[in-house]
């Protein structure tokens, strides 16, 4: 069953001139986008998207870095979407991502990772709706 899941191509992303080659990957790999902005998020707004982060130590500092420049804010579909994304992107740590992963090929720490993928499809939804009305992302019977 196709599913969506919400991706960011984080400030690093866009500032070093990488959202075509990671955007042109994700595509490769299947992947349809069914919404697609660029957002510069507030720190309320980035310190809402990661609140369930907010007692970890990188807390303060992952908000100052979503904040830092542009995003683009992607509501991508695909069989088992939330799964796959997380295998294209990699572990956290890019040291610590599979060779070929997008962390591993492209970002260049744990924090600078180039890439947010949603967890679950619980969340999945939740982030969708975070960045996305109803109304800008293309219908599931319009996307073939
Ligand atoms: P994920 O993005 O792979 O799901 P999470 O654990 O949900 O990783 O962390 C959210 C984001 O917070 C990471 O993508 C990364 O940008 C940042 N982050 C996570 N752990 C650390 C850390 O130990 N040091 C610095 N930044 C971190
Ligand atoms: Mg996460």
């Amino acid at each position: 069953m196709k599913q969506r899941t919400l991706a960011i191509l984080k400030p690093d992303c866009v500032r070093r001139k990488l959202t075509g080659k990671v955007l042109d990957r994700i595509i490769e790999a299947g992947f349809e986008i069914e919404g697609m902005k660029m957002v510069r998020l507030t720190v309320p707004q980035a310190k809402e998207f990661y609140a369930v982060h907010r007692e970890r130590p990188f807390y303060n500092d992952l908000v100052a870095f979503m904040t830092s420049g542009k995003c683009v804010a992607l509501a991508l579909a695909k069989e088992n979407a939330v799964e796959d994304f997380r295998k294209l992107i990699g572990a956290t740590d890019p040291k610590e991502a599979e060779p070929g992963t997008i962390r591993r090929d492209f970002a260049e720490s744990k924090q600078e990772n180039i890439v947010h993928g949603s967890d679950s499809p619980e969340n999945a939804a939740k982030e969708i709706g975070f960045f996305f009305s109803d109304f800008e992302l293309i219908a599931n019977e319009a996307s073939e």
